[in-house]
């Protein structure tokens, strides 16, 4: 007998950061994807894996995610309904060996597909499994402020990434690494896909200027922080200038003494 998966920790962990996400307003409408790495231990609690619903084409080479479980939301669907009907909103995909097709085991049952955005998040996990075993989860969403911030602020990726850690005590510590920032290309294409995952190896967050921003950890709650925290220092920026500007900052000597007292090492050269 197989256990019910709408309580599936993982169903219910995607239905309750599909709706946070909505509900600070990053994912308006159809805007923002989420794909995760399932064990093929935990699926099989719940289906029955040998049962393929369709079969779905990737169009671009998946082969080094061969065999691996995702559930992820479905193209042009709203984050705002995942939460009333996970089934419809959702998928999960088997990856099969050639890395052309997706076994569909579970979801999108009104006849969807995955994320258009599928080439990015795949090509996402690829590259940060290259460099992080325990990587799970990519997550794309329109943050506001960062967003904005794109249209004002220098698309250096260093002073992107010093402002973003001068705004919130928490952000050096959270993300070292740093934000890696692209040229504005087409979404959904594979070329986009490329670029998001070649920023990848080195920073989990990559901002796509005037659309919104990617974050990538080992799971949901890690990974929607990863990007809340992003999000924070970019809304206290706006704030500041708001307010009539910045009067006082962290400065690059703070920012070591954190660093030093966090055990984390901020990207190479981009404190002075
Ligand atoms: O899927 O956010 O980038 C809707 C989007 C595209
Ligand atoms: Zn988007």
């Amino acid at each position: 007998m197989k256990k019910n998966i709408l309580e599936a920790s993982f169903i219910v962990n995607m239905c309750k950061t599909t709706h946070n996400l909505y509900q600070h307003g990053w994912d308006e409408r159809n805007g923002g994807n989420i794909s995760m790495i399932l064990s093929e231990e935990e699926v099989s609690e719940y289906l029955d894996i040998s049962d393929v619903k369709r079969v779905i084409p990737t169009k671009f080479d998946a082969s080094k995610l061969a065999g691996k479980y995702f559930i992820v939301t479905g193209a042009g669907k709203y984050f705002k309904n995942v939460i009333d009907a996970p089934a419809v909103n959702m998928g999960i995909v088997h990856v099969q060996e050639n890395g052309n097709n997706l076994d569909l085991l579970w979801g999108y049952e009104d006849g969807g597909f995955p994320t258009s955005e599928l080439p990015s998040h795949f090509m996402t996990h690829i590259s940060r499994l290259s460099v992080d075993l325990d990587n799970k989860v990519v997550i794309h969403c329109h943050a506001t402020n960062l967003l904005a911030m794109t249209f004002t602020y220098s698309l250096d990726e260093r002073e992107f990434t010093r402002i973003l850690w001068q705004m919130c005590t928490e952000s050096l510590v959270v993300f070292p690494d740093g934000v890696g920032i692209l040229p504005w290309i087409v979404p959904g294409t594979n070329e986009i896909g490329v670029a998001t995952a070649e920023k990848m190896r080195t920073s989990r967050l990559v901002i796509w200027p005037f659309h919104g921003v990617y974050g990538a950890g080992k799971d949901l709650d890690e990974t929607y922080g990863l990007v809340e925290t992003a999000e924070k220092s970019a809304q206290v920026y706006t704030l500041t200038q708001a307010q009539g500007g910045i009067k006082q900052t962290l400065t690059d000597h703070n920012l070591r003494e954190l660093a030093e007292a966090f055990h984390v090492v901020p990207k190479v050269g981009y404190l002075e």
